[in-house]
C-alpha cells in the first residue's frame, strides 16, 4: 500500500526499509561485488518532457554500452517527472512522480535494465551516492579559438552553481561531488565511470551527452521501448470511439512560450486555419480536425471558427482524469490521439511534435502523411528532416 502510494500520489519519493552494512557477506564474498550498480541522472531543469525522453535514450544506451565493457550489472534509475516548467496546473501536485504513470514501464524493462526511483530506495535504502557529477560546456572561448568537435572530458572547476538537492529529497546525498567538462556522445560516459569506480553515481545535465548514433538500430529499439501506460492509450481510445469516428486530420499547434523562442515557426491563428483548410480540400475525404494544443482558451475558440464548415475535437480531461493523471498525461493523450491519425501537421521544431512523429513511424504509417508542419506567417519554410524507423 505504501508503494502505491508512492508511485501515485507521490510528494515524497523515499523508502527507507534500512541499509545493508558494508560488512555484510553473501557466502563469505562482499555482497557489494556481486550487487547491481546503479546510474541516476537529471537534466536542465527547463528543458520540456519530450526533450527529457530522448536524454533517456542516450542514457539508456550509455548503459547498454556500460553493461558490455563493465564486470558489474549496471542498472539505470528513471528520474522522476518533478514540477515541469509547462505543467501549468498550479492546483495540482506535480513532484516526483513515477515513469508508471505515462509509461509501460514493463516494456522500457524488456528492453534496458531501469528501476524507478522508489525501488532504488528500496535497494539502496538511504546510503549516500558515491559520486555527483555535473557536467558542464567547454569553455567557450577556448572552443571559439581552437575548433575542437573530437569527443573529450576532463574533471574540471565549477562553471556555475551545482545542484545538492535532487528532485527536492534532502536525504539524497554524495560521498564525492564533481564537475566534469563533457563533449560528447553518452558512450563516452563509461569512460568517466571506468576511472571514477563507483557503485552509485548520479549525472546532472545529462543533456550534454549526445546521441551514439541517432535515428540508428538501437536509437529506435530503445525509442520503441517507450510505450505510454495502457490507462493513456485506453483514454484515448474511448475519446476517439466517442467523437472521432471518421477520418481525421490530427494538428499540433505550439504556442505559449514557441511564440517568443521561435517566433517565425508558428503562424497565427488565422494563417493555421488556413493551412488546415488547404490540406483538407487536397486530401479531400478527411472532414473532421483533431486539435493538440498548449493555446490559451480564446485562441482555441478562434481556431474553430476560422476551421468552419470543419468540425474541429479538442480532448478536455474532466477533474478525475487530471487528477489522476496530470498535465502531463493529459499532454501524453494528445499525442496518442495525433500519432493514430489519418494525416498529422506538427509544429516545426517542437519536440512534442517530433515524439508524435516517430510513433507514427512506429505504427508504419505513410511517411507522406506524418513529416508535415506548419509554415510560420513571414518566411519560406522548410518541412521536417525523414527519421524512418530502422529496424
Ligand atoms: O514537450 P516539450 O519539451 O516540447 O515541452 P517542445 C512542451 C510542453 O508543453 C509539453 C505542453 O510537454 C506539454 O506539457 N504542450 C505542448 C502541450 N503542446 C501541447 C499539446 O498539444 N497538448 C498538451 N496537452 N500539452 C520546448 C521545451 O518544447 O520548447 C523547451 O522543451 C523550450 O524547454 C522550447 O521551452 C521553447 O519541444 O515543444
Amino acid at each position: 500500500v505504501l508503494l502505491t502510494a508512492i508511485q501515485f500520489i507521490s510528494s515524497k519519493c523515499v523508502v527507507d526499509n534500512g541499509l545493508l552494512d558494508e560488512e555484510e557477506t553473501l557466502t563469505g564474498h562482499s555482497v557489494f561485488n556481486t550487487l547491481p550498480r546503479y546510474v541516476l541522472y537529471d537534466v536542465n531543469k527547463p528543458e520540456g518532457f519530450n526533450l527529457r525522453r530522448d536524454v533517456f535514450i542516450r542514457m539508456a544506451s550509455f548503459i547498454h554500452h556500460m553493461n558490455k565493457v563493465s564486470d558489474y550489472h549496471w542498472i539505470l534509475v528513471l528520474p522522476p517527472w518533478h514540477r515541469l516548467y509547462h505543467w501549468r496546473s498550479s492546483n495540482l501536485v506535480q513532484d516526483c512522480l513515477p515513469w508508471s504513470l505515462f509509461f509501460n514501464v514493463d516494456s522500457i524493462k524488456k528492453s534496458t535494465p531501469v528501476v524507478e526511483l522508489h525501488e532504488f530506495f528500496e535497494m539502496n535504502g538511504l546510503r549516500p551516492l558515491d559520486v555527483q557529477v555535473t557536467l558542464q560546456d567547454y569553455n567557450v572561448k577556448s572552443f571559439e579559438q581552437y575548433p575542437d568537435f573530437s569527443d573529450k572530458w576532463e574533471v574540471a572547476n565549477c562553471k556555475d552553481q551545482v545542484q545538492t538537492e535532487f528532485w527536492n529529497l534532502n536525504n539524497l546525498t554524495f560521498t564525492k561531488l564533481l564537475c566534469i567538462s563533457f563533449q560528447g556522445i553518452s558512450t563516452l560516459l563509461v569512460d568517466i565511470v571506468q576511472e571514477l569506480q563507483p557503485r552509485t553515481i548520479i549525472f546532472d545535465h545529462a543533456e550534454l551527452a549526445l546521441h551514439n548514433y541517432y535515428g540508428g538500430q538501437e536509437y529506435w529499439m530503445i525509442r520503441k521501448s517507450m510505450q505510454f501506460s495502457k490507462n493513456l492509450h485506453e483514454i484515448a481510445k474511448e475519446f476517439k470511439n466517442r467523437n472521432l469516428k471518421q477520418d481525421y486530420l490530427c494538428a499540433h499547434l505550439r504556442r505559449r512560450d514557441f511564440l517568443y523562442g521561435h517566433p517565425s515557426d508558428v503562424p497565427s491563428i488565422k494563417n493555421t486555419a488556413r493551412q488546415i483548410k488547404e490540406k483538407l480540400s487536397v486530401l479531400n475525404s478527411i472532414k473532421a480536425v483533431y486539435v493538440a494544443t498548449d493555446a490559451s482558451k480564446t485562441e482555441v475558440e478562434e481556431l474553430k471558427n476560422y476551421l468552419q464548415p470543419y468540425q474541429m475535437f479538442k480532448f478536455e480531461a474532466d477533474k478525475k482524469t487530471l487528477n489522476r493523471f496530470l498535465d502531463g498525461g493529459v499532454a501524453i493523450i494528445d499525442q496518442i490521439i495525433c500519432s493514430q491519425a489519418n494525416y498529422f501537421i506538427g509544429t516545426s521544431k517542437s519536440t512534442f511534435s517530433f515524439r508524435i512523429q516517430e510513433e507514427r513511424e512506429i505504427l508504419g504509417l505513410p511517411m507522406e502523411t506524418t513529416f508535415n508542419s506548419f509554415c510560420g506567417d513571414s518566411i519560406e519554410c522548410t518541412q521536417p528532416t525523414k527519421w524512418r524507423l530502422v529496424e
